[in-house]
């Protein structure tokens, strides 16, 4: 079979999937960007009913996407792109306060607010199912609180 084909029908599995409730996402957003700017952070509250963890997230807006923790190294904050991130069984993981956030790199059109940005968060739970959730993170003006001032070196 045509690997683009498999790729619409997991799509469309995964939805159905999704909508069974097992991974909810909630206020998701981002802050509308500056010019030049060409990544930006998204914040979301996660929870899964059962054990699993975030494996991958995309958005068509941008070249990638990553989960980023923030580290004490050397007396200095840094980043570090994480391949997995847990999510317990039943228990809110919020991306964008402060430590986990979720960042697009290489936007492909600046953010303006009012616009939604479409990601694809895939987690994987402990039996290796894999679930795809949609989400819309609505992009808040510019002046909007956010605590991710940090600087980026990608
Ligand atoms: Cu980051």
């Amino acid at each position: 079979m045509n690997k683009y084909v498999w790729a619409g029908l997991v799509a469309c599995l995964s939805v159905s999937q999704a909508l069974a409730g097992e991974v909810t996402v909630g206020e998701a957003w981002a802050r509308a960007t500056a010019p030049g700017q060409d990544a930006a952070a998204v914040s979301m509250r996660i929870t899964s009913q059962r054990d699993a963890s975030i494996v991958a997230v995309s958005s068509p807006v941008a070249n990638s996407a990553e989960i980023h923790s923030m580290v004490h190294e050397d007396g200095m904050m840094k980043m570090r792109a994480l391949d997995v991130l847990p999510l317990k069984a039943g228990r809110e993981v919020a991306l964008g306060d402060g430590g986990n956030h979720l960042m697009l790199i290489g936007l492909k059109k600046p953010l303006a607010a009012g616009d939604s940005v479409e990601l694809t968060v895939t987690v994987q739970f402990a039996d290796k199912r894999k679930e795809k959730v949609e989400v819309k993170a609505e992009v808040r003006p510019l002046t909007a609180t956010h605590d991710h001032m940090h600087m980026h070196h990608h």
